[in-house]
């Protein structure tokens, strides 16, 4: 049904967006993402400037059934950019002004291809905050932060990206230009097609431009460690935590195997002890030092009946960005230490100990290790299962089936298989664990009214 890019596409192409534009060949690092060893060569890459290059661009390849794979920075770790059938690659790099910060209305107007840290340092600069901040978030873009409804840290007390977005400007496969919603915090016309593109993993349209919220800068935060001798202590303390009333704008779970491996990657100074299996990231924030203290000392009898070794306070700022970079850190470097598979399970967070006991459990019966890692005050636990010595046939054929059963343990606790990186390519066979054929049926039908054709990002999950 899909036709290959030919010369006569390159010849439109390039007259819409002038030769510079159409890439045909070095198109490797097009071809993957941040998603396990996957690549899939891309068969043309254009770089549109505007919203009106990429409506001609969309029309055309949908008038010739021609696949099309928008790609923000490639730092997904679904495969959700992935270009698997032959197409056309749109690069959304150079739509990457900050269009308006609008100080009276708390409001910001942003391109996706903005880098999430530029957009967050130039808000705070008007002491202004933007607090979605993926462990990614100096290499992100924001439309790709659209794309998959991404979340990070702070999303435990501040929400994930889909709580700031107010408006967006969406080019549609037949070239049609909408704004799904309006510039106001409030709004309950018609149908959220707002909310509906946030997480839509360029499925059913380009976004082009995105109109934030954003929210008053909090003045102060400190950060405290706190190292735990058992899993299932460190992950029963964060609901104990929550319930104390005290709102962390941070509470992120490391397994100590991780935190040494981040740690000795990146050569990072951390506070590693001997008996302690997993360390806790607290952060505290607001615009009253003192009550920050307070707030600690209202958790430290907390964290003590929970099994804390210890309650580290990073009382510098080096400290701080030290414990910071190795948290961030885990990620990539556990992934460039063995081939990985990566499941960023989700569940209601007073389920965590148990999720975490059965990730546990699953991996010894199956034989296969686990550096489990994430944002806990979510119950979102991120799962990196590691190959190790593992034999590819156990690898290919036993693996699978442990990721079934782990994320059918997250179904049975209330949760999803997917709390903030997509589904994408990888996770597509696990769908029907969460999923009924009437909830796939009305997606499906969703997805036929915006992409009749289905050319955008054809071969994922939709
Ligand atoms: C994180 O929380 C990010 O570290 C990345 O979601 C997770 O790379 C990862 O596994
Ligand atoms: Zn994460």
């Amino acid at each position: 049904m899909f036709q290959l890019p030919d010369n006569e596409l390159i010849i439109a192409l390039r007259h819409i967006l002038g030769d510079a534009h159409v890439l045909t060949s070095d198109l490797e690092p097009y071809g993957s993402d941040y998603t396990e060893d996957f690549y899939f060569p891309p068969a043309i890459v254009v770089v549109p400037a505007d919203a009106l290059q990429i409506s001609e661009v969309l029309a055309l390849c949908n008038s010739r059934n021609i696949p099309v794979y928008t790609r923000g920075a490639g730092t997904g770790l679904s495969g959700g950019a992935l270009p698997v059938l032959p197409g056309v690659v749109l690069l959304t790099k150079r739509l990457n002004r900050i269009l308006q910060i609008d100080l009276d209305n708390f409001q910001a107007i942003v391109e996706p291809g903005v880098i999430n840290e530029d957009f967050r340092n130039a808000v705070e600069e008007l002491g202004l905050f933007y607090p979605p901040d993926p462990a990614s978030k100096g290499s992100c873009s924001l439309g790709g932060n659209i794309a998959h409804g991404s979340g990070g840290p702070k999303a435990v007390k501040y929400g994930t990206t889909r709580d700031y977005v107010l408006n967006l400007e969406v080019v549609l496969p037949d070239g049609n230009i909408i704004w799904t919603g309006a510039n106001t915090v409030k709004n309950s016309t018609g149908l959220n097609l707002t909310q509906l593109m946030v997480g839509s993993e360029g499925l059913l349209g380009v976004v082009t431009k995105i109109v934030f919220r954003l929210i008053a800068k909090p003045k102060f935060d400190q950060l405290f460690l706190i190292p735990f001798a058992e899993a299932e202590d460190a992950a029963k303390t964060v609901n104990e935590v929550l319930l104390s009333g005290v709102t962390p704008s941070s509470l992120e779970l490391m397994e100590s195997s991780g935190v040494d491996i981040s740690s000795k990657a990146t050569q990072t100074p951390f506070p590693m002890r001997k008996d302690a299996t997993f360390y806790m990231l607290l952060e505290l924030d607001g615009d009253d030092a003192a009550k920050l203290f307070e707030d600690a000392e209202r958790l430290l009898p907390v964290l003590e009946k929970c099994g804390a070794l210890d309650v580290l306070h990073a009382d510098s700022a080096d400290l701080k960005e030290q414990w910071w970079k190795v948290r961030r850190s885990i990620g990539e470097t556990v992934k460039s230490a063995s081939v990985y598979k990566e499941e960023d399970t989700v569940v209601p967070r007073a389920a965590l100990p148990e999720l975490l006991k059965a990730v546990k459990e699953i991996g010894t019966r199956y034989g296969f290790d686990s550096v489990c890692y994430g944002h806990a005050g979510d119950g979102n636990l991120h799962v990196n299962i590691l190959k190790n010595n593992l034999s590819d046939e156990a690898w290919q054929q036993d693996v699978p089936k442990g990721i079934r059963e782990i994320f059918e343990v997250c179904k049975r606790l209330g949760g999803t298989i997917s709390g903030e990186h997509g589904v994408g390519l990888v996770q597509a066979e696990y769908l029907d664990i969460v999923f009924s054929e009437s909830h796939m049926k009305l997606m499906r039908g969703i997805k036929n009214t915006f992409d009749p054709k289905k050319i955008l990002n054809p071969g994922k999950w939709l």
